[in-house]
């Protein structure tokens, strides 16, 4: 298997298992993902996901946007709810017929839930494993999280977070697991083709989403899909896969491993209200930090 097949939108199932009607907010990226991924994954599906964004998006009892099983676990449990779900279909002989997949935010998957995972991972645990990735913890009013990215305005961090982002996918690597990928919810084909890959394996699969969140990252809410696309061509966020630790770029991100092609990363910061803050100062050290992540990518090419 090479990198995810890239499907046209009029091929996609057109069976939906979001249903019309949830309670994110105008333009949430992690919505769009989610419906992509579960017409990917199919109804033969049980989802487990923490508290987040995606519990507010299910709705309250006795109503709900999504027709599969969802388990609503706590904060810390998205990958030891997984792990049990797996083991209990295991014992039931239903583990061939019925995937399983951990869907949680940023907060919930690089800060608190990282242990979990990392054990799961270890013991390659047959499940997915989904990080939509807001950069914050969107649900709780827009804290910092460990994917919070340098000098962004959040709550916990009201002149920037000095730090830069944890790099999740490459400690999912260090994990020696089957499929690790990248991508964004405003590729929404791409996001269905990376689902619909990771569902060919067995073991742990990652996959990390941007997820761009209009209030969280303060850009009008019809500017999704430009704002995650200007991260993909500006190659902050670069799409590729990582196929039994060999990676491979994806047909979005080819093109921005010449440093030329990639746009001014400082484009994609001033669209956005919670860089606005930033001097020339910041702008060259993130485009430092582009260049890094290049360079080891080319190195893992
Ligand atoms: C142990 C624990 N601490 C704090 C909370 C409060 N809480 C609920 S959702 C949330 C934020 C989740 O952030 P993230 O995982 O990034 O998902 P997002 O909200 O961005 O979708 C927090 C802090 C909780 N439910 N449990
Ligand atoms: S706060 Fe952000 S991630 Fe949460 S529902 Fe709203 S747009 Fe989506």
């Amino acid at each position: 298997m090479q990198d995810a097949q890239i499907t046209r939108a009029d091929e996609l199932p057109e069976d939906e298992l979001m249903l019309a009607g949830n309670r994110s907010c105008a333009g949430c990226a992690m919505s769009l993902m989610y419906r992509m991924a579960l017409k990917a994954l199919g109804k033969n599906t049980i989802i487990t996901v923490p508290a987040s964004c995606l519990t507010v998006l299910h709705g309250l009892y006795h109503k709900t946007s999504v027709a599969l099983n969802v388990i609503h676990t706590t904060f810390e449990t998205t990958a030891a709810s997984a792990s049990g779900i797996v083991a209990a279909l295991e014992v039931l002989g239903l583990a061939d017929k019925i995937t399983v997949v951990g869907f949680a935010g940023d907060g919930g998957t690089s800060d608190i839930g990282i242990q979990g995972l990392s054990g799961a991972a270890e013991r390659n645990t047959n499940f997915i494993y989904a990080c939509y990735d807001n950069e914050m913890y969107s649900n709780t009013g827009t804290q910092r999280s460990g994917q919070t990215p340098y000098m962004a305005y959040t709550t916990t961090t009201p002149h920037g977070k000095v730090e830069h982002k944890k790099n999740i996918p490459m400690i999912m690597l260090a994990h020696n697991i089957p499929y690790i990928a990248t991508t964004c919810a405003s590729y929404p084909l791409d996001v269905y083709a990376k689902f619909k890959k990771a569902k060919q394996f067995k073991g742990t699969r990652y996959i990390h989403v941007l997820a761009p969140c209009p209030p969280g990252w303060t850009f009008p809410a019809d500017q999704t899909i430009a704002i995650g696309r200007l991260a993909v061509k500006t190659g902050i966020y670069p799409l590729y896969e990582i196929i039994d630790g060999k990676m491979f770029l994806s047909k979005e991100s080819e093109t921005f491993i010449d440093p030329k092609k990639r746009l001014s990363v400082e484009d994609y910061l001033k669209k956005q209200g919670r860089f606005k803050h930033l001097t020339q100062q910041h702008i060259a050290t993130y485009q430092e930090y582009i260049n890094a992540q290049w360079d080891f990518i080319n190195k893992m090419l």
